[in-house]
């Protein structure tokens, strides 16, 4: 009996928030902002990640949110490079959610179509379960966290629309069992796209830059 209320609770609650991300999608489309969410374990290195990204970008506006539970480094560092950035603090909830993507929104004037980056907060389990009015999920993984991840933290795996495996200047100093990887990935998610990247050499982020303009102008064709 206690089990059947709690489903009820939790669907209520991806309900509502399905129903303002949707909006936010809509809201953003109209405006011709391309949301990515950017989900990751903390310190995989999501906002270097952002960084690279937006340096192969040519000629899309970048927008940025950066989603922490306390503070605003990532936000300082990446304003400090002239990057329109925006802070969400959550002060203790391990993800983003839709009602908090809008208010930060509210608050922004885009002032040119481009792409929107919302840097989750550090956690590979319940940013996957909140949509967030993105149009698609980025999920970075890292040489260095092992290759077991897809079988451990599923959801993220069969949610995102394209992999970035991250820190591959690292792999002679570690023991990356691709191929596991790729299996765990592919039995949740047949199509993901995985680039390697790396944030030092700058290695794969035009491929990866490709396919978010690639995404971003497919979007704004089917408006
Ligand atoms: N060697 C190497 N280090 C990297 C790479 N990418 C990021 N780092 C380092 O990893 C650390 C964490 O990077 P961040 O970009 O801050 O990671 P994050 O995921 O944004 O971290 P949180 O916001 O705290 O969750 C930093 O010291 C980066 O310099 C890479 O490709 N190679
Ligand atoms: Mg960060």
């Amino acid at each position: 009996m206690h089990d059947v209320r709690k489903i009820t609770v939790m669907e209520n609650i991806h309900d509502e928030n399905d129903h303002i991300a949707y909006h936010i999608n809509e809201d953003l489309s109209n405006k011709g902002i391309f949301a990515i969410n950017i989900i990751g374990a903390p310190g995989i290195g999501k906002t270097t990640v952002i960084k690279n990204l937006i340096a192969n970008l040519d000629g899309l506006k970048p927008y940025v949110i950066e989603g922490d539970i306390e503070s605003d480094i990532d936000t300082r560092s990446l304003r400090a490079l002239g990057i329109r950035t925006f802070q969400i603090n959550t002060f203790g909830a391990c993800h983003l959610d839709a009602p908090l993507v809008h208010n930060a929104i509210q608050n922004i004037e885009f002032d040119e179509q481009g792409i929107l980056f919302i840097e989750n907060v550090g956690n590979l389990v319940c940013p996957a379960e909140f949509s967030i009015g993105e149009h698609v999920k980025l999920l970075i993984c890292s040489v260095t966290e092992g290759g077991d991840k897809p079988y451990k933290y599923p959801l993220a795996f069969e949610k995102a629309d394209i992999v970035i495996l991250n820190k591959v200047d690292l792999s002679p100093y570690l023991d990356f069992d691709e191929d596991f990887f790729m299996k765990g990935l592919r039995a949740l998610n047949k199509t993901a796209p995985v680039v390697k990247v790396s944030a030092k050499t700058g290695e794969g982020f035009k491929e990866a830059a490709y396919w978010i303009s690639g995404r971003a102008e497919r979007a704004s064709t089917t408006r």
